[in-house]
């Protein structure tokens, strides 16, 4: 017996309105999101040594970098900057991500203060953010910077990723008072996510990256200077893709160090066939050899790990 299928009321509906929306030019599969992230600029202690060194750091929620804001393309971002009462300085938050009016949104808000400004992310990528309350070198050196991923609103214009990691680079000044010396670019060290030495396992309390063999590992790489070029290589291996500014349509293949300067930021695509160690670092060696590696591991046994690893020492 043949049947014949006849869609009810509801599914005609539904047909009509997919149509309509087609004819109109848009999609019915996207919904734009609102999120409302709030931070607070805190000025504390954080620990940026596997030997539980503190620093004097100044930081958005007591961590550097900041908490990865993760929206998708088309979304609109509610934020809120506090700068509680407690604190000396002013602080303010610059957004790479958001297209706006600089005096009014970024400006320095003092001790007690609170500022609101809302955005849509309209250009998917990877974007630096930031504090440009001055002197902006000393802000940023302290620790007030992190990175907003925008994901593309298609997830099928690049590859899916099996996994994903995000490091920020910044130059680090054991005397965070000496501003002077950041003037003079007379870091002490380059560091991966706020820690010395983090992902290297010759150091106490570091603990490498992981991945599988033959996954497609993505990083997110923001450089957040305030002055180094960072020279983005993988030893003993080639960056299959590379997105500028982390951007699906800038794709460049085959790449075997790429330039990312300070306030910029790029994603990578690594496939690793043969397990190993495979260091990621800037070829820029003055800042390699001072703590910017990350070894990254190919083995079968790698476990899940977070976007961006804080253990073992940040919280
Ligand atoms: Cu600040």
């Amino acid at each position: 017996m043949r049947r014949l299928h006849v869609p009810g009321t509801a599914a005609m509906a539904g047909i009509t309105a997919i149509a309509l929306a087609g004819l109109l030019g848009f999609s019915t599969t996207v919904h734009a999101k609102t999120h409302d992230v709030k931070f607070t600029a805190m000025e504390t202690e954080i620990v940026v040594k596997g030997t539980g060194e503190k620093y004097k750091a100044w930081t958005f929620n007591g961590q550097m970098p900041g908490p990865v804001v993760r929206v998708t393309e088309g979304d609109t971002v509610n934020f809120t900057l506090d700068n509680p009462k407690t604190n000396f300085f002013g602080h303010s938050m610059d957004f790479h991500a958001a297209e706006i009016d600089f005096l009014k949104n970024y400006r320095e808000i003092k001790p007690g203060q609170t500022i609101s400004y809302t955005f849509v992310a309209k250009k998917p990528g990877l974007f630096f953010y930031h504090c440009g309350a001055p002197p902006m070198l000393q802000h940023i050196a302290r620790g007030m910077f992190g990175a907003i991923i925008v994901d593309p609103k298609d997830p099928k214009v690049w590859p899916k990723a099996d996994r994903e990691y995000l490091l920020v680079q910044s130059e680090f000044w054991e005397n965070p008072d000496d501003v002077q010396a950041m003037f003079d670019r007379k870091f002490d060290n380059v560091i991966f996510n706020g820690g010395i030495w983090k992902y290297h396992p010759f150091f106490i309390g570091a603990a490498p990256l992981e991945a599988k063999p033959n996954e497609l590992v993505r990083f997110y790489f923001v450089n957040a200077g305030p002055n180094e070029f960072s020279s983005m290589h993988p030893i003993g291996e080639i960056w299959d893709t590379v997105y500028e500014s982390g951007n699906p349509a800038n794709k460049f293949k085959g790449v075997q160090t790429y330039v990312v300067g300070p306030g910029s930021a790029a994603t990578f695509d690594l496939i690793s066939e043969s397990p190993g160690v495979y260091p990621i670092v800037t070829h820029s060696l003055t800042a390699a050899l001072r703590g910017a590696i990350a070894a990254l591991t190919i083995t079968p046994v790698a476990k899940d790990a977070p976007l961006m690893p804080l253990t073992p020492w940040n919280p």
